[in-house]
């Protein structure tokens, strides 16, 4: 029986770090899925202890794009805490990751409690406002490879986030054009529809794998509804940006490396 507490504060130190780590899969092939919850859980703890505050929950491989680019194909989710946001036009260094990769999702602002199963009506009715947003993923295992505990242990990858202006939702958010740029030359582009034909689907599955896990998404929490394209790795001095159709932009600004 693998000890879930040393995996976690593994996985903690290489974050804190920025150094990459093996699989936890590689010494302990028969990990299951919900022991890697439960290091994540753990992992999480880490931090709460150093202060930071559990502000919403991101979704992984709800797009074929992002199934495909790592080789994965099951839902995932992971916890964003208060000290992974990035004010939008913020600047993030490089060198608090290992090999930090982002990409263009659509943000969810919740205005009342979901858990467990519900339909789209309950789940739109829960959202208090829509946002575009850009999500850095850096995994703490060597060549960004794994398998689905590993990947799930590790936080689903989630390392900061940045959010853009939020408004209202509206009513289709199905098919929104989306065009992620680096230095003003776009670099990934794709639609709203990849994640999951619809954001709203990702919520609701958020809301169920959540209820599973015996976690509540809560009012005021932040949802990230999962890439709609492949990711693409950061480079030092680069200004990314993120153009989606009806929900505007964010940016993000990376540090010259030396400065
Ligand atoms: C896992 C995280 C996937 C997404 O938006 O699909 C994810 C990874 O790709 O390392 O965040
Ligand atoms: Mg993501």
């Amino acid at each position: 029986m693998p000890d879930l507490n040393s995996l976690a504060e593994r996985l903690d130190t290489a974050a804190r770090t920025a150094s990459a780590t093996t699989q936890l899969t590689a010494a302990h092939p028969d990990l299951s899925l919900d022991d890697a919850y439960a290091i994540q859980r753990r992992l999480i703890a880490h931090r709460e202890a150093r202060g930071e505050r559990v502000i919403g929950m991101k979704m992984g491989f709800t797009s074929r794009a992002k199934m495909a680019q790592m080789g994965v194909s099951d839902l995932i989710w992971g916890r964003l805490t208060d000290a992974m946001q990035i004010a939008d036009d913020g600047t993030l260094d490089l060198r608090r990751f290992v090999h930090p990769r982002i990409e263009p999702e659509v943000a969810f602002r919740l205005k009342a409690p979901l858990a467990g199963p519900v339909g789209s009506a309950e789940a739109l009715a829960a959202i208090e406002a829509v946002a575009p947003a850009m999500e850095v993923i850096d995994s703490r295992y060597a060549d960004f490879r794994f398998a689905l505990e590993d990947v799930v242990a590790d936080n689903s990858s989630s390392s900061a986030f940045v959010v853009g202006s939020w408004q209202a939702p509206f009513g289709d958010m199905s098919n929104l054009g989306m065009v992620m740029s680096f230095d003003g030359r776009a670099v990934q582009f794709g639609s709203s529809g990849a994640i999951l034909g619809n954001p709203l689907r990702s919520l609701v599955e958020a809301a169920r794998l959540a209820g599973e896990a015996g976690v509540t998404l809560e009012a005021g929490w932040i949802i990230l509804c999962g890439a709609a394209t492949n990711a693409e790795a950061l480079r030092p001095g680069c200004h990314v940006r993120l153009e989606a159709e009806r929900l505007g932009r964010v940016h993000l600004n990376i540090l010259e490396q030396g400065a």
